[in-house]
């Protein structure tokens, strides 16, 4: 337990500290190896990176529609029957996210738009690994077809068998997702940011991903050839406050939910109440003897921090610094601190709204900003998949208010050519009124 008051300034900073991420030379220099193969070598190399690293009989990319349908309808009937209960509640949350456009007259004659439109063609990823996550699809798969983007892409590595988990093919299906890939890792990337013979190529690649699509999706970001990504990516976290309200089984398993993600997982506890901590030290040790993924949990457990503070005021203010991605609140009327958060990826208030509520069903999307990114990146929303543009429309009134204010501004930069495209007009203007 640390006692937050007792801390300098540094030993603050070191408690709050996110584990180091990969940032190695060699990650940055095999990836980009990878980039450029695909670049140049398109289908062929993708599949041999799948070959090499998921499926050594992979002779195609593309999962058929056909399969795509068959893989769905083996689901179990419980299972699609809860995908489709997230699908609603997500689908509902996504579309109330609809933006409204803007028109208005600044000055007489002046009009100024502005108006939303879906990115064309969208990049979903999936990432294999120890447990599918038919769940990301809904996460990204609801918005893209709610924002009404063109075509949708999905990537996710295939089994030693070229397969795909049926739960993802479900899901896609319910999303409307028209082409599903098998390919995973920086390949994958590659193949959605410059497209391939059978990969189109996309405008925007979303989903989270080990350290090499990481690396991928932050090097095709920085090239104009390349594609734009949804938000920078780190280790999964949760930061839980609570008082002596609290259930200590409660805490424990939302804690334990976060760090059975991955052995990098972060899981953070704020709390005024020295007897609460110690009874949430008790559940945990008791729970994680119970979890089938308790090597992982364990392991991310091993860098839990439980922190004491004076009050909850001086909680919140620590999970204000930390930004953590989820921030569950089970205080007494945790409501009335909503106006004190300032910085989280989604927020979970009260006993009864765990983080897997938003991981899975509620509505909330769970493409959330980690590695403190909360401070300035928001939570993955309908907006991400669509993009802004404005309009403008001057009427002869129009021009004739606002031109001459246009005219002194160009000149005062010196810029001729813009003066004398609203002079040209205004002496056009000057001719009609004389004749
Ligand atoms: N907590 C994860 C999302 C997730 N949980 C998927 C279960 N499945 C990152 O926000
Ligand atoms: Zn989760």
């Amino acid at each position: 337990m640390i006692t937050w008051s007792t801390l300098t300034f540094d030993e603050k900073r070191e408690a709050l500290a996110r584990p180091a991420m990969k940032d190695s030379a060699s990650l940055k220099a095999t990836v980009s190896q990878i980039l450029a193969e695909v670049q140049s070598h398109g289908d062929a190399a993708v599949i041999r990176y799948t070959q090499q690293f998921d499926c050594p009989s992979l002779t195609s990319l593309r999962l058929s529609n056909e399969r795509l349908h068959e893989l769905a309808e083996q689901v179990a009937d419980d299972v699609k029957r809860a995908i489709q209960i997230a699908f609603n509640n997500v689908k509902q949350f996504h579309e109330a996210q609809k933006p409204a456009d803007i028109r208005l007259t600044t000055t007489p004659g002046v009009t100024c738009e502005q108006r939303f439109t879906a990115l064309d063609t969208v990049g979903l990823y999936i990432p294999g690994g120890s447990a599918p996550l038919p769940s990301t699809v809904l996460m990204l798969g609801v918005p893209a077809s709610v924002a009404g983007c063109r075509r949708k892409i999905l990537c996710t590595p295939p089994n030693q068998n070229g397969e795909i988990a049926s739960e993802i093919a479900f899901a896609a299906r319910l999303c409307d997702i028209d082409e599903v890939y098998l390919c995973g890792g920086a390949q994958a990337i590659a193949a959605m940011a410059f497209g391939t013979e059978s990969v189109s190529k996309t405008d925007k690649i979303f989903g989270p991903g080990n350290s090499f699509v990481t690396e991928a999706k932050q090097q095709v970001s920085q090239r104009a050839d390349g594609a734009a990504i949804d938000m920078p990516a780190g280790p999964s976290e949760v930061l839980v406050i609570a008082d002596d309200n609290a259930n200590a089984d409660f805490v424990a398993a939302d804690l334990l939910s976060q760090a059975e993600h991955g052995p990098d997982s972060q899981a953070i506890l704020v709390s005024p109440s020295s007897s609460l901590i110690t009874a949430v030290q008790q559940a945990v040790e008791a729970q994680l003897a119970t979890l089938s993924r308790n090597h992982i949990a364990a392991k991310a457990m091993e860098n839990a921090r439980y922190i004491l503070t004076d009050t909850i005021s001086d909680a919140i203010a620590v999970s204000n610094v930390y930004a953590p991605e989820h921030l569950i609140v089970q205080v007494g009327n945790a409501r009335s601190y909503l106006p004190a958060i300032q910085n989280a990826g989604s927020v979970f208030l009260g006993a009864w709204s765990p983080e897997s509520a938003g991981d899975y069903a509620s509505g909330t999307n769970h493409v959330l900003p980690t590695y403190g990114y909360a401070r300035n990146y928001s939570s993955l929303g309908l907006l991400d998949f669509m993009r802004r543009f404005t309009v403008q429309e001057l009427s002869k009134e129009g021009i004739s208010n606002l031109g001459p204010a246009i005219m002194t501004l160009a000149q005062a930069e010196g810029l001729d050519a813009h003066k004398q495209a609203v002079a040209v007009r205004l002496n056009a203007l000057a001719q009609e009124c004389d004749q």
